[in-house]
């Protein structure tokens, strides 16, 4: 009777989420705030009540490297809470409030989120009765702590930045034990109903909140992942942002509700700087904000500075943000800028940077649910040469295991997994495979008979294993928490555990919200336990992170460390870019979810997150051609481009509409392989800097406030604009070019445009609206081959674009694209420069790494008619290069110049 009962409830699960049609989300299945007890509890803090939170002024005491104090609730008498104020390198402070000595329960820390150990900067303090003075060596910053109530004022260059505890806002609910019987106030906080759901809270209320306002700041971002605009929107009225990770299907576009990923990062941003708050925390937390731009009701800067000097809340609106977490401590960081890459570099000092992604990754990738069996596999790769369309990697979905066991092949369909992997790499090609977190509660299956008899399962809150439903039907969740878990974790992954994989297999890690059938709002319960007695509520938002960061430590201990990992993920927390590449998830094959895609990669960009895409040709519903060929145009620009689909789509690789549809794909897709010298570069600028890979307008134009909105157009690096079609059977679109000091130019006719402002440009089907910036110049490869593999010594082609001042700058990294030697210095880095009518290459690491590669061509964009020679010096002397002007676009091609790539050497046009 059991095993009846479950089959139709797996048949119940399968007919609900494969279902085909694309209602929109069915919101029900999915908390308000209003539902979401302590998101009402939080919420429903008056702004104008004095906060009870207060210092006690004997307890201050500073170290050369913090401050420590102790804070007191006033509302509860003998409730005490420790508050330590970092000041950071980098001008970035950090405050931590925990509860006071002994506590009921052990706070959790999201600690795995960090990439190391922030490191101090020393302060100075001064105090009187009233307020304590901190001054941040080796800066200009300042910050003042009221003691009653406490509160943080920040202050940057003697101007007001910010304030922490603004509108008294701060909660933090301490354990307590339960009380024989509950108060009517208080029964949502010792147990809530959802749906059919109960959580039983067994340890009570423990939210914590706390409320910034972002003086210098006209706009907020941030906050991923929310289908929603990239300037955040005020929410009063609406429901807060949420963060809780969830599989939530066919989302809904333009709310904030929760979805796959939770990035607690805000980035704010005004004319004269910008800022961040990252709140670290990975419990359920929902964002207030308010004051933005956008918002009716905002009033000026100087009318809520004048509330703040007078004591009073900031109720005026300038913007702010409420952030309400379930459990945990507080903990948040404030990066102070001011521009916004020294907000993105200080953040991701903290979170960490992407690893440099072996180069396959950022070539075009082929999905489907599912590539049917080998044969399948090998027809699609084979046909991509047919049509001479470049593809890197083959991924295969769930149905390729042994009935969703992973780590498995199904025995008949993938009887020979090496001999396909081969295949494929005798092109350059790689295959990924998916590997979910869920394990099927199977006495065959080795890894749940490892799990039962090691104890590696999260477990219900009577000690019990917790079992729900997933794909395989039962299903039991690996406490990744658990240190026993992660080394037991990455062992599958060598290779003679993980048989049939190879070197040239990488891994998708999916469903890992976590997702569960029948769970709470297709989760896993909030009372489940985890190791070190955490309740699933505590950690939730990083059981993906936690997941992902076992996968790359298995892939590296396979080669021992020799080669770079490749997965993707689709739950992320803050920190995850250490990890993983990141995809928007299951999106649906329309105009609004193509247009979607690019808001929600740049707030994942700005967040730490660069390697972001989204499923090319959308994941639900058939895409007709003409969106079909816009989606690859806009793929071609995010930083992960993969074509993927539904399992009962229609099938769709790029030679399945008809010849002009495969002849636009594969234009757009070998233009991806062109400019792979410039991804990788941009790929290598990241991880040292932490610039975002694609960054929204105001990165490079931070002081011009038509742009602060703009979303469906971006830059890629410094360089390229993009402004991809969005919109179905449209002739011409309108393209803001940012800058009054700027020219741009065509990429396809190489016209400049030097207008700051909108422009309608027209645009038919073959017209990709993406322009270079005079002033820059990049590196391209020109002969695109099947896969960036086989193009790796292959001849380069530089790009200048020669700014209004005749100057242009640009630089090219290299190295062996796959391995982690480019760690002991074995690379080459080169900076280019023309000025003065000469085109220099300054090889500035160089000699440690050979490559073949040369130099084919330079073009020349924007350059007068007068040249008609050039000549190139090296160390071996001077040689004559021949030439070619184009008249009509002004461009002067130098023909082979034939020079190796890592070389100095000077072009001079006569
Ligand atoms: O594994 C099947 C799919 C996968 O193709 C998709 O990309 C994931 O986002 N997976 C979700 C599970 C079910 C989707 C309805």
């Amino acid at each position: 009777m059991k095993i009846i009962g479950r089959f139709l409830l797996a048949i119940i699960y399968l007919v609900i989420f494969v279902s085909n049609s694309v209602d929109s989300v069915d919101r029900h299945n999915f908390k308000t705030c209003d539902q979401s007890n302590f998101c009402k509890r939080c919420r429903s803090m008056s702004k104008n009540q004095i906060s009870p939170f207060q210092l006690v002024p004997d307890s201050v005491s500073l170290t050369d490297k913090y401050l420590e104090a102790v804070i007191t609730n006033t509302k509860y008498e003998g409730v005490y809470l420790r508050m330590r104020l970092d000041g950071l390198r980098d001008s970035t402070l950090r405050v931590r409030i925990n509860e006071d000595g002994k506590q009921l329960y052990n706070r959790f820390q999201p600690v795995h989120a960090l990439a190391s150990e922030p490191i101090p900067q020393s302060m100075t303090m001064a105090r009187n009765e009233t307020t304590i003075e901190l001054e941040l060596e080796q800066s200009t910053i300042k910050v003042y702590i009221t003691i009653a109530p406490f509160k943080l004022i920040v202050y940057v260059n003697d101007e007001l930045a910010m304030l922490v505890n603004s509108n008294n806002l701060m909660q933090f609910e301490h354990y307590r034990p339960k009380p024989e019987s509950i108060p009517d106030n208080e029964v949502g906080s010792w147990e809530e109903f959802f749906k059919e759901h109960q959580d039983s809270k067994p340890r009570g209320p423990s939210a914590v909140a706390m409320d910034f306002t972002l003086y210098s700041s006209s706009n907020l971002y941030g906050l991923p992942e929310h289908a929603d605009s990239f300037s955040l929107k005020g929410t009063s009225g609406n429901d807060p942002y949420r963060f809780y990770n969830l599989d939530v299907f066919e989302y809904e576009l333009y709310n904030g509700m929760a979805l796959y990923g939770a990035v607690p990062f805000l980035m704010g941003h005004g004319k004269k700087n910008s800022i961040g708050i990252f709140w670290l925390n990975a419990a359920e937390t929902w964002v207030d904000i308010s004051g933005v731009k956008s918002d009716a009701d905002r009033t000026s800067v100087v009318e809520s500075i004048v509330n703040l000097v007078s004591g009073s809340s900031v109720d005026k609106e300038v913007p702010q943000a409420h952030f309400m977490s379930e459990s945990g401590i507080i903990d948040f960081f404030i990066v102070l800028g001011p521009k916004p890459l020294d907000v993105t570099r200080q953040y991701s000092s903290l979170t960490g940077t992407a690893p440099l992604p072996p180069l396959f990754s950022l070539a075009y990738h082929q999905c489907r649910w599912n590539y049917n069996d080998q044969k399948d596999v090998h027809n699609v790769e084979t046909n991509f040469d047919v049509y001479d369309i470049p593809m890197d990697v083959m991924w295969l979905d769930i149905e390729h295991t042994d009935s969703k066991k992973y780590f498995t092949w199904d025995p008949i369909k993938f009887s020979n997994p090496v001999e396909m992997i081969n295949n494929l790499t005798s092109k350059g090609r790689k295959l990924v495979t998916i590997v979910d977190p869920h394990i099927k509660r199977d006495s065959n299956y080795f890894l749940h008979n490892d799990a039962i008899s090691n104890d590696l399962y999260v477990k219900n809150k009577d000690g019990s294993v917790y079992e729900g439903w997933c794909w395989p039907g039962s299903s039991s969740y690996l406490d990744f928490l658990n240190p026993k878990v992660q080394e037991y974790y990455i062992s599958r992954f060598a290779f003679n555990n993980y048989l049939g994989s190879t070197e040239d297999l990488y891994i998708w890690n999916d469903m890992n919200e976590p997702s569960v059938f029948n769970g709470p709002e297709v989760t896993m319960p909030k009372d489940c336990v985890h190791h070190g007695d955490y309740e699933h509520r505590d950690i939730h938002n990083i059981y993906g992170l936690l997941q992902v960061m076992s996968t790359y430590e298995g892939l590296l201990k396979r080669t021992s460390g020799k080669k770079r990992p490749f997965i993707l993920t689709r739950s992320h927390f803050a920190g995850t870019q250490r990890f993983a590449a990141v995809w928007t998830g299951d999106n649906i094959a329309d105009w609004q979810h193509l247009k979607i895609s690019l808001p929600m990669c740049l707030s994942l960009a700005i967040s730490g997150i660069s390697f972001c895409g989204a499923d090319v040709g959308g994941f639900f519903n058939n895409p007709d051609k003409e969106l079909f060929i816009r989606w690859y145009q806009a793929g071609t620009y995010l930083p992960f481009f993969r074509g993927h689909s539904h399992i009962d789509t229609k099938r769709r690789e790029p030679w399945l509409f008809d010849k002009q549809t495969t002849s636009l794909v594969r234009d757009t897709i070998r233009t991806r392989y062109t400019l792979l010298p410039l991804w990788y570069t941009l790929f290598k600028t990241h991880e040292l800097t932490g610039a975002p890979v694609i960054r929204p307008l105001f990165f490079e134009f931070p002081s011009e406030e038509n742009v602060f909105g703009i979303d469906y157009e971006f830059m890629v690096g410094n360089s390229l604009l993009v402004c991809p079609v969005t919109k179905p059977n449209v002739q011409e679109i309108s393209v803001y070019f940012p800058g009054n000091d700027e020219v741009w130019y065509d990429r396809d006719s190489h016209q400049p445009i030097k207008t700051n402002g909108p422009i309608k440009i027209q645009v038919p089907i073959n017209k990709v609206p993406v322009y270079q910036r005079g002033g820059t110049i990049i590196p391209t490869k020109q002969r695109v081959r099947r896969s960036s593999v086989v193009m790796r010594d292959d001849p380069y082609t530089l790009v200048v674009a020669i700014g209004l001042k005749g100057t242009a700058k640009g630089n090219l990294y290299v190295d062996d694209e796959e391995s982690f030697e480019y760690r002991d210095g074995k690379f080459v880095y080169i900076e280019y420069e023309f000025i003065n009518n000469q085109l220099i290459s300054k090889c500035i690491h160089c000699n440690t790494f050979n490559t073949n590669s040369w130099l084919e061509k330079v073009m020349v964009v924007g350059i007068p008619s007068v040249f008609t020679k050039a000549s190139i010096h090296t160390v071996e002397g001077s040689t004559e290069l021949s030439v070619l002007y184009s008249a009509s676009n002004q461009v002067l091609t130098i023909r082979k110049p034939a020079v190796g790539i890592a070389q100095n050497w000077t072009i001079t046009l006569l």
